[in-house]
């Protein structure tokens, strides 16, 4: 019998909230009475950048050739090419680095990086820090 008397009351708790009038719109035209519609709010998206990635010297480019890091955060770039390369941008500058050596920087000022390697201008790469 409680069950009976809990579902009721919110049987009438219901109607009373569902026979309250519909909010008025009060945008400019003859919606007056028209229900309002609200969008939801945008789901919230959090994009998190990685502290530390690394780019591959291979087959003559940078892969990835654009990478975007968290500020502070940390490139390591890794040689597995047979030729020579370097990682020259401003503010950094790699010697010449051989198969399988790897250089790093930290980037600790927002901003879009572009750099290349010194011996083989084709190979152009950037760093966008957030
Ligand atoms: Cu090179």
């Amino acid at each position: 019998m409680k069950n009976v008397w809990i579902i009721g009351s919110l049987v009438l708790v219901l109607l009373i909230s569902g026979c309250t009038a519909p909010p008025k719109a009060t945008a400019p035209g003859d919606t007056a009475g028209l229900p309002v519609k609200t969008a939801p709010p945008p789901e919230e998206t959090a994009v998190i950048l990685p502290m530390t990635a690394t780019v591959l010297n291979e087959d003559f480019a940078f892969n990835p050739q654009v990478l975007v890091i968290a500020r502070g955060g940390t490139v390591t770039w890794r040689q597995k090419d047979s030729d020579k390369h370097t990682v020259t941008g401003s503010g950094f500058d790699s010697p010449e680095l051989s198969q399988g050596q790897t250089f790093s920087h930290t980037f600790s000022e927002v901003g879009v990086y572009e750099y290349g390697c010194k011996l083989h201008p084709v190979m152009k790469g950037t760093i966008i820090v957030k």
